[in-house]
């Protein structure tokens, strides 16, 4: 976790109206110089702000279209900023407003474990092939090692399309026999069931055990092989909420992320990305009832731009991501007032021998995506 430096008490004493109001300000004084990005998850004080609302990836790319921005404020956590360093090839500089909003499944998974991972993992194989396929909330060092080790990225909207290409014959895929899945075993897991494959073609990688905890029987039957990594906001949602859920609202349809876990994808209507479920639920009937397993923040907005849909979180409690809400508004004041005054503070720069490995595994997704 990187740190953040205390913010001078003249900030952290401000109104919430003056700290509108400079924002405000700031935006209009550094015109199309600046680009501020906002994701899903984050809540609408910062969201308000935002000029680009997205998941990472398209924001990434939108920070890599932005020829005029110079400078890309990413509402989002750490390995967002870092992508979007990636893809703008240094025309702007990153900045993420907090420090330490970084995320807790990318923790999961450190560079020399992955590494390590894929060496071992290889020689377990007796010479079946082994690919990584890593999704985007990772480091941009892991991103890089998943390049130089024939792989590519995936994000929860098309990582079906990325597996499948690993697993297509050289001349139109990477002629996999094993994917590595890195660092979410529930996307990996839940994608090797969405393609075919059984419970028991998958294995876990536990990286604080010896082989991962793995026997040689273990990686020759697998094609799946489960980076043992999940994110808390998703992985708390439980069958038990779904049935709740149905019993209370009945013809309520229930739409989940990948990350959670397999048993509640499989008892859920329909799962997708955030985008997927944005788009799913802005194409349903009004009147139609929704229930959504994904960050709280994504959920309530869609309540309140789709008044006539009934649209609720499942599950009773908020599901928050805390290095998400990070970033809030008196942080982007700050980044902002430096800029002001010609400072760069809190810029995410990814050294330049990792960004251009890192850019091939993401580059080798946008291509392979429909
Ligand atoms: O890639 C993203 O933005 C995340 C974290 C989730 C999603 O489903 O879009
Ligand atoms: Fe990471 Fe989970 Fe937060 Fe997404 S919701 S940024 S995966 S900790």
């Amino acid at each position: 976790m990187l740190f953040q430096t205390p913010l001078p008490s003249e900030y952290t004493t401000l109104e919430a109206s003056d700290i509108h109001a400079r924002i405000a300000a700031r935006k209009l004084q550094l015109g199309p110089a600046l680009c501020i990005l906002g994701h899903h998850y984050q809540s609408d004080d910062v969201i308000q702000y935002a000029d680009f609302v997205g998941d990472s990836l398209k924001l990434s790319q939108q920070a890599a279209s932005r020829s005029d921005a110079r400078f890309i404020v990413f509402c989002g956590v750490h390995f967002m900023a870092e992508s979007a360093d990636i893809l703008s090839q240094g025309r702007a500089a990153v900045i993420l407003p907090h420090m330490m909003a970084g995320c807790g499944m990318a923790d999961l998974a450190q560079d020399d474990a992955v590494a390590l991972a894929i060496d071992e993992l290889r020689q377990l194989a007796g010479g079946a092939k082994i690919v990584p396929i890593t999704y985007v909330n990772s480091t941009a060092a892991i991103k890089a090692i998943t390049a130089r080790a024939g792989g590519a990225c995936c994000t929860s909207s098309n990582v079906r399309s990325v597996c499948a290409w690993a697993f297509a014959p050289a001349d139109q895929g990477a002629a996999a026999d094993k994917i590595l899945a890195v660092p979410d075993r529930h996307l990996g897991m839940n994608t090797a069931v969405a393609m075919g494959f059984a419970l028991d073609q998958c294995v876990l990688y536990d990286p604080a055990l010896y082989h991962g905890g793995l026997a040689e029987a273990d990686v020759r039957r697998a094609r799946f092989i489960l980076w043992k990594g999940q994110c808390y906001v998703h992985q708390r949602f439980t069958t038990r909420q779904v049935q709740a859920v149905r019993e209370a609202h009945p013809g309520i349809r229930v739409m989940v992320h990948p990350e959670c876990p397999r048993e509640v994808v499989a008892l859920a209507d329909a799962s997708g990305s955030t985008e997927q479920i944005i788009r799913t639920v802005t194409a349903a009937p009004p009147g139609s009832a929704w229930a959504i397993g994904t960050e709280s923040n994504l959920v309530n907005r869609l309540a309140k731009r789709l008044p006539d849909r009934f649209i609720r979180t499942l599950g009773d409690t908020a599901a928050l991501c805390i290095q998400m809400a990070r970033i809030d508004p008196v942080h982007l004041l700050w980044v902002l007032d430096h800029l002001a005054e010609g400072k760069i503070v809190n810029q995410i720069k990814v050294p330049a021998p990792v960004a251009a490995d890192a850019r091939r595994a993401l580059e080798r997704m946008i291509a392979i995506t429909p």
